[in-house]
């Protein structure tokens, strides 16, 4: 059912319950959103700008193209095929460039941590050596802390390195992925050089064949998976633990009447787990009192929100689309920010309530917020004063509402080494039994509904993409806001079986997992990278990430770091479906996109417009992934003997365990 607010009848449907039943509210009257924006612009978009051929790199325009008509070329003769290429590939240089700064913040945090500087630790000695041995570091007989210092400074050089030689991480991908880059010439040199030579090629005059900027756009879309986001995802695991299965809150009701809420929202985890060491420090809980809080309750939006609920449990309040909604409920003392997919608009929505927006990054101000910012060097001073502006706040709280209806439990924290740990068991850590269950078509393939939400569609979208796949037996992998979004819908929770084909419910339920695995943030996707190449790694299913019945979905992009996730997705083998790309306008760019890359890559770009059709090409491309390797033989059904229910029973106290909130160590 949509929310009309004040008549809108151009807005999408909200369909989440607590949403709705914050918008409702008489509190919320004066608030404008996104959905009421849309309709008040009262206009179509621009065609040329989301049909890619607007072409702004020069100042002899802004040119129009309109592909096809001689007189509408660009004024230095760009075709509308040059034009919407260096749009894209600029697309992918951005969305890479986010992820590299937020990566490099976190490889600067990883290394003062190793030299024993603020309040982390290296929480994973594991995974810190695994990573060592990828960078060519000794570990033998060393110390953690030697070992992680140099580590640091060898992912830290990773971002600026000048020779010709690939970046160190694309080693873990399997040979013929690596023999299809070198071949090509692709490999990453240096994870900021393939970002600046982007931006050049696609400066005026330069790169004009659409084929040769979008090999530039592979490197490029490749050096942020493979090697910022990869470093991410790993030295944020090793520094503040790799996620391990927990139970948690996705939801506007996780905010508490009686406490201090305080919104998280942006990407670098930094500031994140510094506000939560923070935030159970006696001194700031005694000042919580002193205001008349019972406490101080943080939670999380956007990826951050992801990062914190993977690693700590702590819920995740709203996805982006909900940005405003949170501030809405006029129960949010701060809403504390710091890098990326924060609206301008919270500033004038908090303006209704006593809610105060704080930024801290001097990259990322804004007009009407108060800034105070975050010093690395001093993280935990510098956390309790940001948190003590917020709690000094709550006496302030005026009217407010809390939906109470939704309690919506998710079981979240399915790193890839987790993934090991369930199936294959805590002995033999292993994908072997993935591989096997995928061969035996239990699992008839894996897919990666990944990526934003985004206002243009109904937010039941990524649901009902889910629904559909796990109905026809395949296993879903989330991550971002499409994870948030599908643990609104109740699908990260063990309960979900309910939903499955028979065999895929059969495996969920003999493991003690969700049908739908939460695996992070969107910089976590790197976590995907590496469970596709382990995949490979085991056996049985090919060679390459290409031969795997597995494909990728971020059906409501809106972020730029979405595109750049795509095609390094593409380039690594995999498949991806988007609901529409800005290339519309330039039909052999277009076309090149969504069949050309199959020669160079194994596989290209995908458009479907209806979330049941996404599903549709997402299940008719794992079949067909399925029949070129021959493993779709029909055979009896072949129910679980005693042997595989003693294999998958072993590992049931780990899928368990999780969920009563116990960690292990992966
Ligand atoms: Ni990803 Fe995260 Fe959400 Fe999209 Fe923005 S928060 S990094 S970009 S909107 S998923």
């Amino acid at each position: 059912m949509a929310v009309k607010r004040n008549g809108c009848e151009g807005c999408t449907d909200i369909t989440c319950a607590s949403s709705k039943q914050v918008l409702a509210q008489d509190i919320a009257k004066g608030v404008k959103t996104a959905y009421d924006r849309i309709k008040a612009r009262g206009m179509s978009a621009c065609l040329f700008g989301s049909g890619g051929t607007c072409c702004r790199n020069c100042n002899m325009g802004p040119c129009q193209i309109i592909d096809g008509v001689e007189e509408m070329i660009g004024v230095c003769g760009a075709t509308a095929d040059t034009v919407a290429a260096r749009n894209f590939a600029r697309i992918i240089a951005s969305g890479s460039a986010a992820h590299t700064d937020h990566a490099r913040e976190m490889v600067r945090g990883f290394l003062e941590t190793a030299k024993g500087h603020g309040p982390h630790q290296i929480k994973d000695v594991k995974k810190l050596m695994s990573l060592a041995e990828v960078f060519g570091i000794a570990t033998e007989g060393r110390e953690v802390k030697d070992v992680a210092i140099e580590l640091g400074e060898k992912a830290l050089a990773e971002f600026g390195k000048q020779d010709n030689t690939p970046i160190s991480m694309l080693k873990r991908a399997v040979p013929k992925r690596q023999a299809i880059w070198n071949k090509l010439g692709i490999a990453p040199r240096g994870i900021d050089r393939e970002i600046v030579e982007m931006m050049h090629r696609t400066h005026m005059g330069v790169d004009q064949d659409y084929e040769n900027i979008m090999l530039q756009g592979s490197r490029c879309a490749l050096s942020d998976g493979w090697g910022a986001s990869m470093l991410s995802t790993e030295l944020t695991d090793i520094m503040f633990g790799t996620p391990v299965p927990r139970r948690a809150i996705v939801d506007l009701g996780s905010l508490k009447p009686d406490q201090v809420n305080i919104c998280v929202h942006g990407h670098e985890p930094l500031l994140a787990e510094a506000l939560c060491i923070a935030a159970q420090e006696s001194d700031m809980l005694e000042m919580a009192k002193s205001q008349g809080a019972k406490g101080i309750n943080l939670v999380g939006v956007c990826c951050t929100g992801n990062e914190i609920l993977m690693r700590r449990g702590i819920p995740v309040a709203a996805g982006f689309v909900q940005q405003e909604i949170v501030l809405s409920t006029g129960a949010v003392e701060a809403m504390i920010g710091d890098v990326q997919c924060i609206m301008q608009s919270v500033v004038e929505v908090a303006k209704n309530f006593h809610t105060e927006i704080i930024t801290t990054n001097y990259r990322a101000k804004m007009a009407g917020a108060k800034h105070i910012q975050f010093e690395e060097e001093e993280a935990l001073k510098s956390a309790k004063s940001i948190l003590a502006h917020a709690i000094k706040n709550y006496k302030k709280r005026g009217k407010f509402f809390i939906p109470k209806e939704e309690k919506l439990d998710v079981v979240v924290g399915f790193s890839h080494e987790t993934i090991n740990y369930m199936l294959g068991g805590s002995f033999r850590a292993s994908y072997r039994p993935l591989n096997d269950n995928i061969i035996n078509g239990r699992i008839r393939g894996v897919a990666a509904i990944v990526g934003c939400d985004n206002f243009k569609l109904d937010d039941d979208v990524h649901e009902i993409i889910a629904r559909e796949l796990i109905k026809n037996n395949i296993l879903v992998l989330a991550t971002g806001c499409a994870a948030t979004s599908l643990g609104r819908a109740g699908l990260l929770n063990p309960a979900a079986i309910k939903y499955c084909g028979a065999s895929l419910r059969e495996v969920c339920e003999a493991v003690g997992m969700p049908p739908v695995l939460h695996m992070g943030s969107c910089v976590d996707n790197s976590r995907i990278l590496i469970a596709a190449t382990q995949m490979v790694k085991q056996g049985g299913l090919g060679d390459d990430i290409s031969d795997l019945p597995a494909i990728g979905t971020a059906p409501l992009w809106m972020s730029e770091k979405a595109v750049a996730i795509g095609q390094y997705f593409v380039a690594s083998g995999a498949q991806v479906v988007f609901q529409d790309l800005p290339t519309s306008g330039a039909k052999k760019f277009n076309k090149y996109l969504l069949e050309g890359l199959m020669g160079p890559m194994g596989a290209h770009w995908n458009v479907a417009k209806e979330p049941l059709e996404i599903a549709r090409l997402m299940i008719e491309a794992i079949e067909a992934k399925r029949e070129a390797l021959g493993i779709n033989k029909k055979k009896e059904r072949v129910l679980f003997d005693m042997e595989m229910r003693r294999d998958l029973g072993g590992n049931k106290a780990i899928g368990d365990a999780g969920c009563t909130g116990a960690t292990h160590h992966a």
